[in-house]
């Protein structure tokens, strides 16, 4: 545990944040209803394919006083996939280079959401319709205290409400809300949605839309399964209101990692309309949505600062009013002024709110284009250092994947005493 220190120190000289945001407070007592939802990517928000809007509803909570749309916010995620969106939701820290922490690193000590909520009379729950070894998630969530785990056992799953890999998210969510009503309130639950998973397939009558035509049956399919997706957490909506449970609660729906990889760039930038899939394209399109909605709110507002999976803890203690100075961690409350101002991936690539980096070169993030290197004088010698404007930012990119690497290779929070949360009236 002797790195414990230097890590601290820089989190709080670098990450933490002294001041509370506006928003401190400001859904305290209220359940939190986490929507991790499987494969959306936020090019498909506000768009069309033949003609047909791709998310209706998703596209109204932008416009809806009570949401707030992040709609510059990545995915964060490694080879762990959805375990890795989650591991970097409930802990702030980054997930490994290498394989899935779920898997290699499960039985480590940990600071997570459900355990510091806990301390404020918080439940804790996750729902997902799928086995429950899956990921090791039944061996991670007693390491990040979650209270239960409603998993396939918990729902009825038959041929006629099956696709792909399991049950559809319409019968998912409305199985789940019997659940909701029991659970011991206030609760903080996350909903797991399994339908639109590669690759994508749907029964006729879950169609809504046509498929896309390109060479990528892949990306043809992704759009009327994004849909489903979509029809199915409008109706979920309507579950919580017709039980009761809206009002009370705050609802976040987060994308939890990229659903079109790569390789099917030719018919993405055939959608796109655009020449070629760039580098620096690769990394835009690794946004994937982000809405925070607090019914009755009323000042929701789209906000467009660079964001990331890795905020979500600060973000979500704060705004149930819980202070945590001593705690560890990498993100920021994204209602928050103060803010580090840069994303890190974890292959090491970032973006910032003026630069992208990528691939080894650094890019405008308004244009697009590469940013050409400076030379400087050397000090010492008379010779001229080439540096980029991405170098700063470089350098703490690297600095905090590897004390997150730290952390969990070394199971470095067995050493830390952090103490009790303090919740703190909003001023
Ligand atoms: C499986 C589901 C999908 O339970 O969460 O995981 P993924 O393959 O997307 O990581």
């Amino acid at each position: 545990g002797n790195e414990i220190p230097e890590i601290k120190k820089y989190v709080d000289e670098n990450v933490i944040s002294e001041e509370k945001s506006d928003l401190f407070g400001a859904a305290e007592g209220k359940n939190v209803i986490f929507i991790n939802a499987e494969s959306i990517q936020n090019f498909v928000i506000g768009r069309d394919v033949n003609g047909q809007e791709i998310t209706p509803f998703l596209n109204k909570l932008v416009e809806d006083e009570d949401t707030y749309y992040f709609d510059n916010f990545f995915e964060q995620t490694g080879q762990g996939n959805t375990s890795d969106s989650e591991f970097l939701v409930e802990n702030s820290l980054y997930p490994l280079s290498r394989g899935a922490v779920f898997f290699t690193h499960g039985g480590n000590e940990y600071h997570a959401l459900p355990e510091i909520i806990r301390e404020e009379g918080y439940y804790s729950a996750v729902l997902h319709a799928n086995n429950k070894s899956f990921w090791n998630r039944d061996g991670m969530y007693q390491s990040l205290e979650y209270d239960h785990f409603y998993s396939e056992d918990a729902y009825e799953i038959n041929e006629e409400n099956s696709v792909g890999w399991g049950l559809k998210d319409k019968p998912f969510f409305e199985q789940s809300i019997k659940y909701l009503q029991a659970m011991e309130k206030p609760f903080y639950t996350k909903f797991i949605t399994l339908t639109n998973h590669f690759p994508f397939e749907l029964d006729e009558e879950d169609k809504s839309i046509e498929p896309y035509n390109s060479n990528s049956n892949t990306l043809n399919n992704y759009f009327p399964a994004v849909r489903y997706a979509d029809e199915a957490m409008e109706e979920f909506f309507n579950h919580l209101k017709q039980a009761g449970l809206y009002e009370d609660s705050i609802i976040i729906i987060m994308g939890d990692h990229i659903g079109i990889s790569a390789n099917h760039n030719r018919a993405m930038s055939m959608y796109l309309d655009k020449e070629e899939i760039t580098p620096f394209d690769q990394v835009q399109l690794q946004k994937v949505p982000l809405f925070i909605h607090i019914p009755g709110h009323g000042e929701g507002e789209v906000i467009s600062e660079v964001a990331g999976q890795i905020d979500l803890k600060p973000t979500i203690l704060s705004l149930l009013g819980i202070e945590h100075k001593s705690d560890i961690y990498f993100g920021n409350d994204l209602f928050s002024e103060d803010r580090k101002g840069y994303i890190a991936l974890r292959n090491g690539d970032f973006i910032s709110n003026d630069y992208v980096s990528t691939a080894g070169m650094c890019y405008d993030v308004n244009t697009g284009e590469p940013i050409e290197s400076e030379e400087t004088e050397s000090a010492e010698e008379n010779d001229a250092e080439t540096t980029f404007p991405c170098d700063e930012i470089e350098e703490k990119v690297d600095l905090e994947l590897n004390y997150s690497d730290d952390i969990i290779y070394g199971d470095l929070f067995r050493f830390v005493d952090f103490g009790k949360e303090e919740k703190v009236e909003n001023d």
